[in-house]
């Protein structure tokens, strides 16, 4: 019988260390499987959706309204779902990709206030009903994340520019849907250390990688 694929996604707000946990989990997901991961990111992840992303997160874009920003997520995500993650996981491969719907519902909806009814259905339709296997949830006090990006030399993107309770609603919806789906979800405390939090991670997908890997 072939094998399905295996979809895992990695979320959290700005600055929660989702790059640094990435690089290190590919690796450890290719030594553990013995295959070689498909790594992927929204938005973006197709050369449609990186010119979304350029767009959508370009600081110079001030007036983007919410409805745009949303509309914009799931044109990126449409065609992620149909042009890579429904590929390859119809070919059995282990896909890892950095954000997915949740980004939708705790950005556009908690963060934008955008109803998550409609989120839903935009899920539904242009996202193809996909849902991820496994999510880790990198979660830390938005003040942290903060602090952490606030020296960086690439600068502020249009949604990191946002306040500190638009985050901090962003983080409230991210927490209420891993409540929510305590299956899919592993909330990882981010504020800990990046070995710690590795370990976190590892524990957190040892179970469905040992289902997918049999
Ligand atoms: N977005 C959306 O609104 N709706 C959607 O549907 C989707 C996305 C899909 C792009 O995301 C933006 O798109 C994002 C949400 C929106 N906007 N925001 N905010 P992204 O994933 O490309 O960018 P990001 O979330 O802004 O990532 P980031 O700021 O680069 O943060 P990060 O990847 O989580 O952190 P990092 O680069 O790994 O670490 C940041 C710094 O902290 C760095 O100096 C590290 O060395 C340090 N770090 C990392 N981990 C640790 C630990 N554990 N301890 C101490 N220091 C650490």
């Amino acid at each position: 019988m072939k094998r399905r694929g295996l979809l895992i996604t990695l979320e959290g707000g700005e600055g929660a260390g989702k790059s640094t946990l990435l690089a290190s989990l590919y690796r450890w997901l290719g030594e553990a499987s013995g295959v070689e991961p498909l790594l992927t990111r929204e938005p973006g992840g197709t050369p449609l959706g990186e010119a979304v992303r350029q767009l959508v997160l370009d600081a110079d874009q001030a007036s983007v309204c919410a409805e745009s920003e949303l509309l914009l997520m799931f044109a990126s995500r449409a065609q992620l779902v149909r042009e890579v993650l429904r590929p390859a996981l119809n070919a059995g491969r282990l896909v890892l990709c950095d954000r997915f719907t949740d980004a939708s519902y705790a950005y556009q909806g908690g963060g934008r206030g955008q109803p998550f009814e409609r989120i839903a259905e935009l899920e539904r339709w242009a996202a193809d009903g996909l849902q991820p296997d496994r999510t880790l949830l990198l979660d830390v006090p938005p003040a942290v994340g903060r602090e952490r990006i606030a020296g960086r030399d690439a600068g502020h993107d249009r949604i990191e520019q946002e306040t500190v309770e638009f985050f901090e609603r962003v983080r409230a919806a991210y927490r209420t849907r891993a409540q929510g789906e305590p299956q899919r979800f592993r909330i990882l405390d981010g504020s800990q250390d990046p070995d710690t939090v590795l370990a976190a991670a590892k524990a957190a997908l040892s179970d469905c990688l040992e289902a997918w890997c049999q």
